[in-house]
């Protein structure tokens, strides 16, 4: 790898010294991060499906009402009206699991960090007396109902049978499918209809109500099903979204229905599925961490100490462990391995980072929190802010189909990042001979390093709102 130089970082790039002590919690704000916040928030917006999205809230990227016509159950003469939610990323597909990692970030953002959340990010609902934030978790909540069968299994995806051409959101009307529940979205479905009862208690207690309603029902469909997982039908080329084990979301879910119910069915759920060989992380695929962090900060004391001892020591070795190797990369990272999507791989890190912070304030943990910020908007080999819009370079030509079509590079997206496993062909064609933290191209072309997502925008968005409150 070669070392970056000042000029080719961008003017966003904010300076990392190991050494000098940090604000405490809740000190002023940090300007520059909270900037950030709302273009970075108001991508979910701008990736609604199923309403026109208006000029006046949508600028450029306005469109009529797409993917409205109901969805044929795969394999089946029955239609069901399941539009709304968010598009996934740069295709048009909405896959119940992915969409639940970035409702968890959200929920969990706004927790952390309620100041970091205005009522102004110039969307519909903005000026309602809610932070926009919950208004737009509230707009995939709403849709992610909609997926959910009378007998609580939850479907797993609904998309046409191919990804598209580069066209608007509206041009793409090819017939949509439902395809089948899996245990991995019913497990996911349950675990954030259980945060959302008491985030949206205050503000619309019937629509709580119905959120925790649903989370149950899912929960008791899991009881009793044996693992479904999903694989893509033959000929069907959207996004799969495949996850083997769903020990881990049904682990998640647990935890969530604890903390809302305060009942102990469930802990002693969470308690006999937690581990068993299972990951902490914050993935749409492992999401066992997130299942941790709701005993540990879901508003109710725990009351299984030995378990709560346990994932606390836990989460502050691999704080330690991720801290020591941040502090040893050149780029002040905690991944040494690419993956497609390595920008929410290093960032759920960073995600992880501040939660033990918050188990136990430690200033090494937000250090190196905020050094994986710092890579991501500019310190990295690249030398690019990964962020659309923002920076001395950033992206110009995300793999997103509303970008492409309007001709313009739709702001406050952050974009996967470098893939060292090539998986498209015009990294295969340009990048072969670069070092794994090098293979990432501002190519339209390139799905697998220059694609959007919104589960890699929320977790963005986590970090950002808990950082702001860290201080500079
Ligand atoms: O888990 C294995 C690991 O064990 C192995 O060492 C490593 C190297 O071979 O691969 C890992 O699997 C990777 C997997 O993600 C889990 O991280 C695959 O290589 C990688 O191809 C796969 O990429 C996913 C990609 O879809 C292709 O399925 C991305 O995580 C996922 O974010 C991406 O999601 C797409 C949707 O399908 C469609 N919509 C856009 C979206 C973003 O690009
Ligand atoms: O555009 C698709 C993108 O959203 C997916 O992440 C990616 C991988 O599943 O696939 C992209 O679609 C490509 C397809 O897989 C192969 N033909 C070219 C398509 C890109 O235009
Ligand atoms: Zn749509």
């Amino acid at each position: 790898m070669e070392s970056i130089t000042k000029q080719e970082i961008s003017p966003i790039f904010f300076s990392v010294d190991k050494n000098r002590r940090l604000p405490h919690d809740d000190a002023e704000s940090n300007p520059m991060i909270q900037s950030l916040i709302k273009p970075v928030g108001r991508m979910f917006f701008l990736q609604r499906c199923g309403i026109a999205l208006e000029s006046a809230h949508a600028g450029e990227f306005s469109h009529p009402a797409c993917h409205t016509a109901p969805a044929r159950v795969f394999h089946s003469d029955t239609f069901l009206h399941v539009s709304g939610g968010w598009h996934d990323a740069g295709d048009y597909g909405r896959y119940v699991v992915p969409a639940c990692k970035a409702i968890a970030d959200l929920l969990l953002a706004f927790r952390a960090a309620p100041e970091a959340f205005g009522d102004d990010w110039g969307i519909p609902e903005s000026g309602n007396g809610v932070a926009d934030v919950l208004d737009e978790a509230r707009f995939e909540l709403e849709w992610l109902l909609r997926m959910q069968r009378d007998d609580g299994g939850v479907y797993h995806k609904v998309t046409c049978a191919y990804f598209p051409d580069m066209v608007a959101p509206q041009q793409e009307r090819a017939e949509l499918f439902v395809f089948p529940v899996s245990t991995a979205a019913t497990g996911d479905f349950s675990a954030v209809m259980a945060m959302a009862y008491p985030l949206y208690e205050s503000i619309d207690r019937a629509f709580a109500k119905k959120c925790l309603r649903a989370s149950v029902n899912a929960y008791e469909f899991l009881k009793h099903a044996k693992p479904l997982p999903f694989h893509n039908p033959s000929g069907v080329v959207t996004g799969e979204y495949g996850d083997e084990s769903d020990a881990d979301e049904r682990y998640f879910a647990a935890c969530a229905l604890y903390q809302a119910t305060g009942q102990s069915y469930y802990l002693s759920d969470a308690s006999a599925l937690y581990r068993n060989g299972r990951s902490a992380d914050l993935g749409w695929a492992d999401v066992g961490g997130y299942g941790n962090a709701m005993l540990l900060f879901g508003g109710r004391a725990c009351e299984d100490d030995i378990l709560v001892g346990r994932i606390r020591a836990d989460l502050l070795a691999t704080a330690e462990r991720l801290s020591e190797r941040t502090e040893q990369s050149p780029y002040g990272i905690s991944i040494d391995e690419f993956l497609w999507g390595s920008n929410m791989y290093l960032l759920n890190n960073a995600m992880t980072l501040l939660l033990a912070n918050d188990a136990q304030d430690t200033e090494r943990y937000v250090a190196a929190a905020r050094a994986h910020l710092n890579y991501i908007l500019g310190g990295n080999p690249s030398g690019i802010c990964y962020v659309t819009g923002f920076g001395g370079r950033s992206p110009q030509h995300p793999h997103h189909r509303p970008s492409a079509a309007a001709g313009a590079a739709m702001p406050g997206m952050l974009v996967g990042g470098p893939d060292q496993y090539l998986h498209d062909l015009t990294a295969k064609t340009l990048l072969s001979g670069k070092p794994a933290a090098e293979r990432y191209i501002d190519s339209v072309e390139s799905y697998s390093t220059n694609e959007v997502a919104v589960y890699w925008n929320s977790v963005l968005l986590y970090v950002l709102a808990r950082l702001s409150r860290l201080g500079a």
